[in-house]
């Protein structure tokens, strides 16, 4: 079975390099791909050898780049690296990217993942101009049928003025029937309630669509997907993944939640991954997910039968994952339905259904403000991603760090942080491998006590009692008490010693 199965889009089969033509200089791009999943591995790289040859003439060719969320070297870093970026948004994690994005060599956009639809329906970022878009297939009457990643596909296919579809046989002919496509968003205010009413619940099409003369061209390709790289769970990952699974299991001991708990949501990386492997050993089942990514901790938690149905946008998997994936999709296919963005990151979603959300986090302050995506308050580390859309809205916002980071040069419990996606409004538990502070009906002050006790490391806990006993004993309000003009101290000592700890 080829996946290209319409014979109405035969002629225009072609080339990658014949595809990339059709995108000029200075256009807005909307590509598939999110976390590595559903990218397409093609037309990208021969842009890049257009826009190598553009700089090598020196005429700069850039495009504006919008995805689902991050997508891999092949996309995002070889775009960078011959600096064919002039926007890109909403979400990246690529090492080149980044490094050009805090050399304030291109503009990076970092928006909620769930406001990108509307926000380019709105036309904030201007007219799309052309969509490229990975499929696994195309039936025989023209319609999509969606990669390992949904994101914004439906919002760019709708918008672009012209399509390149990427037809990518490496990816699984069992994803057909996997995803579900729901065509019923709109502006206010036509907006209608989304009939939704459980994590697994099926409500719209298995099948993206598209009127065939918008495409330009339909490119084969034969290419894996970015893997995404999981470590074991260290020391550290496994005392948070303790602490929350003890956490969860004393909520459903005094009634809050029910003994098969609320639909997961869990973030990116190690720290997430090891959350749900500590999961699956606890003492929980029948448990669903309503999530972003589906990761290797999420397909061992389906595996063990612990989670019984996970909704998400996208797989962000190892080679392991992967494997285990692709050996056994169709035992997974009916109990994970992958959507768009707009969908599994809805506020109004996550909101009624009441999801536990578990996401990461760069550094706390003693009040509870988070945050996830600046370094030393200046530098972008990926951005805010989907933890901005479940934590203002989960049932229970949690967000989960070692205590420490860079061999314990740097606290991640700080007096202030030096920048703020999450509010103390947004924040409920704080998580490290201290402990857990829940701060749930608790005022700025006694929050602060909570975390300083709990959460920070015993290295920097008399430091942040001290900041904080003086800033009790100044003039200051006393509300949320702090040290204006030290309240930084802590970056600045980093950033100049090398250290936060205090000599
Ligand atoms: O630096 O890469 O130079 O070693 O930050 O930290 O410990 O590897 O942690 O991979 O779990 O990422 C918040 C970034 C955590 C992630 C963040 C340094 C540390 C290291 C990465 P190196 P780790 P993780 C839905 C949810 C926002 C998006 C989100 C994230 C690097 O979770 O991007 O939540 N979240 N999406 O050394 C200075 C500190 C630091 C620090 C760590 N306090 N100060 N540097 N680092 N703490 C999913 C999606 O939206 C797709």
């Amino acid at each position: 079975m080829t996946p290209q199965r319409c014979a109405a889009l035969a002629d225009k089969v072609m080339s990658a390099d014949d595809a990339a033509a059709f995108i000029m200089p200075g256009e807005h791009v909307g590509m598939s791909g999110f976390t590595g999943a559903g990218h397409p591995k093609a037309v990208p790289g021969a842009l890049v050898r257009r826009m190598a040859e553009a700089k090598h003439r020196d005429k700069p060719f850039t495009v504006s780049v919008w995805t689902g969320a991050s997508t891999a070297p092949d996309l995002d870093g070889a775009l960078a690296a011959v600096d064919g970026i002039d926007l890109r948004m909403p979400y990246q994690s690529d090492p080149l990217t980044r490094a050009k994005i805090n050399a304030g060599l291109l503009d990076y956009l970092d928006v909620h993942l769930s406001h990108v639809a509307q926000m380019v329906w709105e036309g904030f970022f201007g007219d799309l101009d052309v969509a490229v878009i990975e499929v696994a297939g195309i039936t025989p009457d023209g319609l999509l049928i969606p990669s390992s990643s949904v994101g914004n596909n439906k919002t760019w296919i709708d918008q672009a003025e012209r399509v390149i579809l990427e037809v990518n046989s490496w990816q699984p002919a069992e994803l057909e029937g996997m995803h579900d496509i729901y065509y019923g968003t709109a502006l206010p205010p036509n907006r209608k309630p989304i009939p939704l009413l459980r994590a697994g619940d099926r409500i719209g099409e298995a099948y993206l669509r598209c009127p065939p003369e918008k495409i330009i061209a339909v490119v084969p390709t034969h290419a894996p997907d970015r893997n995404t790289s999981v470590k074991q769970p260290d020391v550290a990952s496994k005392l948070i993944a303790e602490h929350v699974v003890d956490f969860l299991a004393h909520e459903v001991k005094v009634g809050r939640l029910p003994d098969t708990l609320l639909p997961l949501q869990s973030g990116v990386g190690n720290i997430a991954n090891a959350v749900l492997t500590g999961l699956d050993a606890g003492p929980f089942g029948a448990l669903t997910a309503y999530t972003e990514v589906i990761q290797d901790g999420m397909l061992q938690l389906l595996r063990s039968g612990t989670v019984c149905v996970a909704s998400a946008t996208a797989f962000s998997l190892s080679d392991s994952g992967m494997a285990e994936l692709r050996a056994n999709i169709a035992g997974y296919r009916d109990r994970i339905v992958l959507r768009p963005q707009e969908i599994s990151n809805h506020p109004e979603l996550i909101r009624r259904l009441g999801c536990l959300a578990m996401n990461g986090m760069i550094e706390a302050d003693i009040y509870g403000n988070v945050n996830s995506t600046h370094i030393m308050g200046t530098s972008m580390q990926n951005g805010i991603g989907g933890s901005g859309d479940f934590a203002r809205n989960a049932y229970i916002s949690m967000f989960l760090t070692p205590s420490t980071a860079k061999n314990g040069a740097i606290s991640c419990i700080v007096p202030m942080a030096s920048h703020v996606d999450h509010t103390e409004h947004d924040v409920q538990v704080i998580v490290t491998e201290q402990g857990l502070a829940d701060l749930r009906g608790l005022a700025p002050r006694r929050r602060a006590k909570k975390i300083i006790e709990h959460c920070a490391h015993p290295d920097y806990r008399p430091a942040l009692q001290d900041y904080f006993d003086r800033a009790m004993a100044s003039p200051c309000g006393k509300q949320t008490p702090h040290l204006l003009g030290e309240a930084f101290a802590w970056h600045t000592r980093y950033l100049q010693d090398g250290s936060m700890r205090h000599r």
